[in-house]
C-alpha cells in the first residue's frame, strides 16, 4: 500500500478477500426526500445524479438507496408492486442504470433496498393470490379461515390475535374468498409466505437480475420476519398459527407497536423464526455464491439480539455480512411501546454499544448507525439541538460512531448536522405509522396534546424532512411545493453553507470518513471500552499492531468535565488527529467542553 492510498482496503486484493466494507462508510439516500429534479415536490433519481459531487466530496464509499420500484407508496415504496421497474414518481430504470454506472466511474457502489417479507397489495402477485382458493398463488401469501364462531370480518374473527407494527390487527378480511391475509406492517403490504419454496425462488431470481444489472449488494428489509412460528397442519391442509397472549408484556424488543392490551404480542411469533437461517443460507447459496466475493449484505433485524447476530454475521454460516440491530434506538421507549417515551441517556447507550462491541468482537461485524429514516434526527434524541450545542453534538457523536469497530451507516443530512423539524400540528406529518398512531391513540382516550408532543419527538417523519442545499425558499430541494414543509433551519443549515467550511460539521464527517480509509485501526483495531460508568464521557481504546487510538467525547451540554486521569494518562504524548473545536489541540486528559469530542494517536 502508498502512503497516498486513500482506502487500502479497496483495493482489488480486499475486494477479493470480500471485506472491503470494513473499512467503508455507507451513505443511506432516502429518494423522495433527497433532491426533487423534476418540481414534482418529490425527490428522484435526477436529482440524486444532480448531487453525485456531493456524495465524492463527502468521501462515502457506498450509497444505499431506500425503494425505488413501483409501488402505491402506501408505505414509501416500502410497498413495492413490481421489483423489475422503478416508479415514474422516481424516474426510469434507464436513470437507475446511469446512476449505477455514474457511482461505479466514482469509484462508489450501489445498494439496492430488498424488501422481501412482504410485498404491495397491488403486486401482481397477490393480485393473483387474493383471486381465487385455489389459485396457484394462493400459497404464496398466509391466507387464513375466520376464527369459528365469529362473524366473518368483524372484531375478534381474525385467525390469530397478533397485532400489527402499524396500529391495529395483523389481519385484514377480504370478502371476495372469505378469508383473512397477515400483514406484520400495513394491509398495504401483505406477508409472502416464505415456507413456499416458489416465493423463495422468485426472490432469488429477482435478486440475481439486479446483481446482473450491476448492483452492488442489498440492504434487506426486515429480513428476519421472513421466517413465521407455525403449528401442526391443520383441517384445511395449512400449518396452523398459534394465538398468543393478551394483556402480557410487551415484547420490548420490537420498535414497532403493539399493542398488548390488545393484541398478543406479535414479535414472539415473526421475529428470528425457526427457519430465518435456513432460508438465509439458501439465499446466499442460490444469488451470491459462484459471484466473485464482496456483495454486500446488509440485514435490516429488529428485535435481533447480540447472540443472533453472531449467527447472521458468522462468515463461516454463509448468511449475512452485518445486520442493523435496534437496541439503542429502543433504549427511549417504554413498557407501551415506541410512543412511551423514556429518557435516553448516555449511560445506557454506551452499555448497549458497548455490550455489541464486545460480542461481535470474535465472529461477525456491527453495522454502525444512530438515524435513518425510520428514526428521528440523532442530534435531536441523543445529542443536543439546543442552538448553542447542536452543531458540537452532532461532531461528537459522528465522532464516537465512526471510530467504533464496525461499519458506519451515514443517514442523509446528518451530516449537515439536521434537528428534528419540531413538528407541532398532525397536517405536518405524511408517515402512514404517525398517521395511525394519532387516530387509535385519540380514539383510545390519550390527550391529542400528548400524543403530538410523541409524535415530534419519534414520528419517522422526522428525518424525512427534504434535504436542504441551500438557503432558498425551497431548500434547493425542489422548485415546487415539498411532500413535506422544508426544515426551519434550512436557511442556515444546509449543504451550501457547510461544504467550503473547514469548522462544518459536514467536514468533520469528511475528516471521519478520510480517517477510517487511512488508518487501518479504525477498521480493524480492537476495541476497548473505557469510562465506563462516567455518566457524560464516552471513551474507548482502538488498538491494531503498534498503532493504539484513543477516543474521548464528552456526550452531554456540562461544561469542562474532566477525564479521569488514572485511565488516560498513559495517553499523555498522544498525537491529536480529529478535535472538534476548531483549531484546538488538545491533550486527553485535557478538561472538554460541552459536547467536544477527540481522536488521538499513539505510536
Ligand atoms: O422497518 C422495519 C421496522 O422495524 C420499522 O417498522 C420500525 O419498527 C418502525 O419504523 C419504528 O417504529 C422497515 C423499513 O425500514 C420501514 O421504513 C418500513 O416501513 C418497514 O420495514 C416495512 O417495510
Amino acid at each position: 500500500m502508498s502512503p497516498a492510498d486513500p482506502n487500502p482496503d479497496l483495493h482489488p486484493g480486499s475486494v477479493a478477500r470480500g471485506d472491503w466494507w470494513k473499512s467503508a462508510v455507507v451513505y443511506q439516500v432516502y429518494p423522495r426526500s433527497f433532491a426533487d429534479s423534476d418540481g414534482d415536490g418529490v425527490g428522484d433519481l435526477g436529482g440524486i445524479l444532480d448531487h453525485l459531487d456531493y456524495l465524492e466530496l463527502l468521501g462515502v464509499d457506498v450509497v444505499w438507496l431506500s425503494p425505488v420500484y413501483r409501488s402505491p407508496m402506501a408505505d414509501n415504496g416500502y410497498d413495492i408492486s413490481d421489483y423489475h421497474d422503478v416508479d415514474p414518481l422516481f424516474g426510469t430504470l434507464e436513470q437507475l442504470d446511469e446512476l449505477i454506472a455514474q457511482l461505479h466511474a466514482r469509484d462508489m457502489k450501489l445498494v439496492m433496498d430488498l424488501v422481501v417479507n412482504h410485498t404491495s397489495s397491488a403486486h401482481a402477485w397477490f393480485v393473483e393470490s387474493r383471486s381465487s382458493t385455489d389459485n396457484p398463488k394462493r400459497d404464496w401469501y398466509w391466507w387464513r379461515s375466520p376464527r369459528p364462531g365469529h362473524e366473518p370480518g368483524s372484531p375478534g374473527a381474525e385467525p390469530t390475535n397478533w397485532g400489527s407494527a402499524f396500529s391495529g390487527p395483523a389481519w385484514t378480511y377480504d370478502s371476495r374468498t372469505g378469508e383473512y391475509y397477515l400483514h406484520v406492517f400495513t394491509p398495504h403490504q401483505p406477508d409472502l409466505n416464505w415456507e413456499n419454496p416458489e416465493v423463495r425462488h422468485a426472490i432469488y431470481a429477482m435478486m440475481r437480475e439486479w446483481l446482473d444489472r450491476g448492483v452492488d449488494g442489498f440492504r434487506m428489509d426486515v429480513i428476519n420476519v421472513i421466517s413465521k412460528v407455525v403449528g401442526p397442519i391443520g383441517a384445511d391442509g395449512r400449518v396452523t398459527l398459534p394465538d398468543g397472549v393478551v394483556g402480557g408484556e410487551r415484547d420490548t424488543r420490537w420498535p414497532g407497536v403493539v399493542d398488548t392490551d390488545v393484541f398478543a404480542d406479535t414479535p414472539a411469533f415473526v421475529l428470528n423464526g425457526p427457519r430465518v437461517h435456513e432460508f438465509l443460507q439458501e439465499m446466499h447459496r442460490e444469488v451470491f455464491s459462484g459471484r466473485p466475493p464482496g456483495l454486500l449484505r446488509v440485514g435490516e433485524t429488529p428485535g435481533c439480539p447480540v447472540e443472533e447476530a453472531v449467527l447472521y454475521t458468522d462468515p463461516s454460516r454463509g448468511e449475512l455480512d452485518m445486520v442493523f440491530q435496534f437496541e439503542h434506538v429502543d433504549l427511549d421507549s417504554g413498557p407501551k411501546g415506541k410512543w412511551d417515551l423514556r429518557p435516553m441517556t448516555m449511560l445506557r447507550l454506551k452499555q448497549s454499544f458497548g455490550r455489541w462491541q464486545d460480542g461481535l468482537a470474535e465472529v461477525g461485524w456491527n453495522s454502525l448507525y444512530l438515524g435513518n429514516h425510520d428514526q428521528p434526527r440523532c442530534v435531536s434524541r441523543f445529542g443536543s439541538d439546543a442552538p448553542e450545542h447542536r452543531e458540537q453534538s452532532a461532531k461528537a457523536l459522528a465522532t464516537v460512531l465512526h471510530l467504533h469497530r464496525g461499519t458506519p451507516y451515514i443517514y442523509q443530512g446528518d451530516e449537515l448536522g439536521m434537528s428534528n423539524p419540531g413538528f407541532t400540528r398532525l397536517e405536518q406529518l405524511r408517515d402512514v405509522e404517525s398517521l395511525n398512531h394519532y387516530a387509535t391513540a385519540v380514539a383510545r382516550g390519550e390527550n391529542p396534546a400528548d400524543v403530538i408532543r410523541a409524535l415530534a419527538y419519534k414520528s419517522r417523519d422526522n428525518a424525512r424532512v427534504p434535504m436542504p442545499w441551500d438557503a432558498s425558499p425551497g431548500a434547493g430541494f425542489t422548485a415546487g411545493t415539498p411532500w413535506l414543509d422544508i426544515h426551519p433551519l434550512s436557511s442556515s443549515v444546509n449543504a451550501a453553507a457547510q461544504v467550503d467550511d473547514p469548522d462544518s460539521v459536514f467536514s468533520h464527517y469528511r475528516r471521519l470518513i478520510a480517517l477510517r480509509h487511512a488508518e487501518p485501526c479504525v477498521a480493524h483495531g480492537t476495541f476497548r471500552m473505557l469510562l465506563a460508568n462516567h455518566e457524560q464521557l464516552y471513551g474507548f481504546e482502538r488498538s491494531l499492531d503498534d498503532t493504539r487510538l484513543l477516543v474521548v467525547a464528552n456526550l452531554s451540554s456540562a461544561a469542562d468535565v474532566v477525564p479521569n486521569l488514572t485511565e488516560l494518562v498513559a495517553w499523555s504524548s498522544a498525537e491529536p488527529l480529529i478535535a472538534s473545536v476548531p483549531g484546538s489541540s488538545p491533550a486527553p486528559t485535557d478538561p472538554l467542553a460541552a459536547w467536544e469530542s477527540r481522536v488521538l494517536r499513539l505510536t
